[in-house]
């Protein structure tokens, strides 16, 4: 498999999950620099010019939550993600999706400079609502944590949340709620992330 790839992009939420899975071996790294990524090269591998792209034989997945679906699933013996009949597989989804959804858009809306007024003017047609019902739906996650958004077991989802988490709190785009700790310090001790930043950086 070759991960497309930019070691200062969104790329890098993908690395834990391959220390998790146990799979760097089998993966390829290939650091596209962003002057490249709207040549015709790399756009016939994704027409969006952006990374991170999966490719595996004929599949080509983009967008970070469905290369962390497809790779959870591909090795799914290695238990970070329910099973396809497994009843917490909805639950899973639902991380997933928030995180690819609400939570980075959110994200890219105050990187880009989009005020909290104009969000709440907007909140209904938002897909986060605004920064409070982002931040109730979190908290109200990890209030359930046991101590894993799914219970027992790590998931591809904490991976996933934990790193946008701590991305966002380092750049003061969250905030370091109190209830975010015990999640956050949770996955901060796993081997997979002792050498990114941000989660050093909280
Ligand atoms: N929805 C995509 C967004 C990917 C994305 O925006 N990647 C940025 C880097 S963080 C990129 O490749 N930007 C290059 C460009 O658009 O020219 C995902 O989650 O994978």
């Amino acid at each position: 498999m070759k991960l497309y790839s930019n070691t200062r992009s969104r790329s890098n939420t993908i690395l834990p999950l391959l220390k998790e899975l146990d799979i760097e071996q089998q993966i390829e790294i290939v650091e596209v620099p962003y002057e490249e990524m709207h040549q015709p090269a790399y756009l016939k591998i994704n027409p969006m010019g952006k990374v991170p792209c999966l490719v595996d034989g004929e599949s080509v997945v983009s967008e970070t939550a469905a290369i962390f679906t497809y790779l959870a699933d591909k090795y799914v013996e290695k238990g970070l993600a329910p099973a396809l009949n497994d009843p917490k597989r909805g639950e899973y989804l639902k991380w997933m999706f928030f995180c690819h959804g609400p939570l980075t858009e959110y994200m890219d809306m105050k990187n880009v400079g989009i005020g909290v007024e104009t969000m709440n003017e907007k909140k209904g047609s938002l897909s986060f609502g605004n920064e409070t019902i982002l931040l109730n739906f979190i908290q109200t996650g990890l209030r359930q944590a046991k101590p894993y958004l799914l219970g027992e077991n790590i998931t591809a989802a904490d991976l996933y949340l934990a790193y946008w988490m701590v991305y966002a709190i380092s750049f003061k785009i969250l905030p370091y709620l109190d209830e975010f700790k015990p999640f956050i310090q949770r996955i901060q001790q796993r081997e997979s992330v002792q050498d990114v930043a941000w989660f050093q950086a909280v």
